[in-house]
């Protein structure tokens, strides 16, 4: 379960994780294929525009970094290599991020705030978390219930 939400929350990242700067001769790790995000990765000169010559351009210099011992070519070993390096770098971020989260949600749950996190603060959270999916309150928790979320 929770690694489906894990899975999920990769899927879907934002796109703002990834620094322009990460943009290669390949697609995107995390970013689709939409105009804005076609605009955010080779709208160079910031203007709004993409012309043919600044796409080129941008593609060109990504080829560029790629092609790591610059010997003119891109090979198999280069163009994954590239990839795992931003993919890498984006899941660090993921990580970070969810880590951050999950630092965050202890101190919630840690209501008198000492650091260690009793069973009647942990009970506190899984009362409100079962109140807020059992909607109809008759204690079960099925398809009769209409919370997506809690
Ligand atoms: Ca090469
Ligand atoms: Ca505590
Ligand atoms: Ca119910």
């Amino acid at each position: 379960m929770k690694l489906h939400i894990l899975a999920l929350a990769l899927l879907t990242a934002t796109p703002t994780m990834a620094a322009p700067t990460m943009a290669s001769a390949q697609e995107p790790v995390a970013r689709g294929h939409s105009k804005t995000e076609f605009l955010k990765t080779y709208d160079t000169n910031l203007d709004g525009k993409v012309s043919k010559a600044e796409y080129d351009a941008k593609r060109s210099q990504d080829y560029g970094r790629t092609d790591a011992d610059k010997d003119g070519a891109v090979t198999e070993a280069e163009y994954v290599g590239e990839y795992a390096a931003r993919l890498d770098a984006e899941l660090a971020a993921t990580r970070k991020r969810s880590l951050d989260q999950a630092k965050v949600r202890f101190g919630v749950i840690d209501a008198d705030k000492s650091g260690r996190m009793t069973p009647a603060e942990y009970g506190v959270v899984a009362t409100k978390t079962f109140a807020s999916l059992d909607t109809n309150g008759d204690g079960v928790v099925d398809d009769a219930d209409t919370a997506k979320s809690h």
